[in-house]
C-alpha cells in the first residue's frame, strides 16, 4: 500500500479527535485529505510529535488524542515510547505511517526495516498494539482500538510512495498553534 492510501483511510474516519501530526509528509498528506482545527502540524521538531500527543493527551483526558507519526519519527525520539507507556493514558492512540524511510529528505533508510516498532511499543508497555500491512485492514484496525482502554499502537506498513507533488502545510506556526487551541478548549466544566 501507498502511504497516501493509508491516510486515505484513516483522515475520513476522524470525527471530533485531537490528531497531532509529525513533521515532513505525515502534516502533509493529511492536510491535504482534510484540514481540521483538532489537528496539530509540526512544522519542524521531528520526533517531538510523540510528546506533544502525550502532554495533550494527559490534560485532556476526555477526550481521545491520536499522534500520527513517521518511522523515523518514532527512532528519533524511542525514548518517548517508554514515557506514554509509564504514564499510560487511556486515551492515546499512537499510530505509525512506517515507509521504512526517511522520506521526506529523501528516501534514506531507516531502521525500522530491522526493529520492529510495535514490538518496541509493546515492550515498552502499551496496552494494545496492532501491526497492518494491507489498506483493507486499517478501518478495523482503528475502530477496535479507539473502542479500548490505551494507550495504543498501531504500525501500518507502506512503501515508500509519497508524492512530492503533495501541497505543504499553509498556516503559519502561529494559526496552528491558536486555532488548535481554540478548537480543543473545553466547552463544559
Ligand atoms: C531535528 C531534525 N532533524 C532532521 C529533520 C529533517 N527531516 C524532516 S522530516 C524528516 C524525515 C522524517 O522521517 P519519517 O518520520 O520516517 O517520515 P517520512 O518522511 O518517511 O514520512 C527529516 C529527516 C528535522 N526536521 N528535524
Amino acid at each position: 500500500m501507498k502511504g497516501t492510501e493509508a491516510f486515505e483511510e484513516i483522515i475520513p474516519l476522524l470525527t471530533d479527535e485531537i490528531a497531532i501530526h509529525a513533521n515532513g509528509y505525515i502534516c502533509r498528506e493529511s492536510f491535504n485529505i482534510k484540514d481540521r482545527g483538532e489537528n496539530f502540524y509540526m512544522i519542524g521538531s521531528m520526533g517531538l510529535a510523540s510528546s506533544i500527543g502525550l502532554g495533550v493527551a494527559v490534560s485532556r483526558p476526555d477526550q481521545k488524542t491520536i499522534i500520527i507519526d513517521g518511522d523515523g519519527n518514532v527512532l528519533m525520539s524511542m525514548g518517548t515510547l517508554a514515557m506514554i507507556a509509564a504514564a499510560a493514558p487511556k486515551n492515546l492512540i499512537h499510530i505509525v505511517i512506517d515507509n521504512e524511510t526517511y522520506e521526506s529528505t529523501g528516501r534514506q533508510r531507516s531502521l525500522s526495516k530491522l526493529v520492529s516498532l510495535e514490538k518496541v511499543a509493546q515492550s515498552a508497555g502499551y496496552i494494545h498494539t496492532k501491526k497492518v500491512t494491507n489498506k483493507s485492514q486499517i478501518k478495523g484496525a482503528f475502530q477496535e482500538l479507539i473502542g479500548k482502554d490505551g494507550p495504543s499502537f498501531l504500525l501500518i506498513k507502506v512503501e515508500p510512495s509519497f508524492d512530492k507533488s503533495t501541497g505543504r502545510v499553509h498556516h503559519t506556526p502561529e494559526e496552528i498553534t491558536f486555532r488548535f487551541m481554540k478548537s480543543i478548549k473545553k466547552t463544559k466544566s
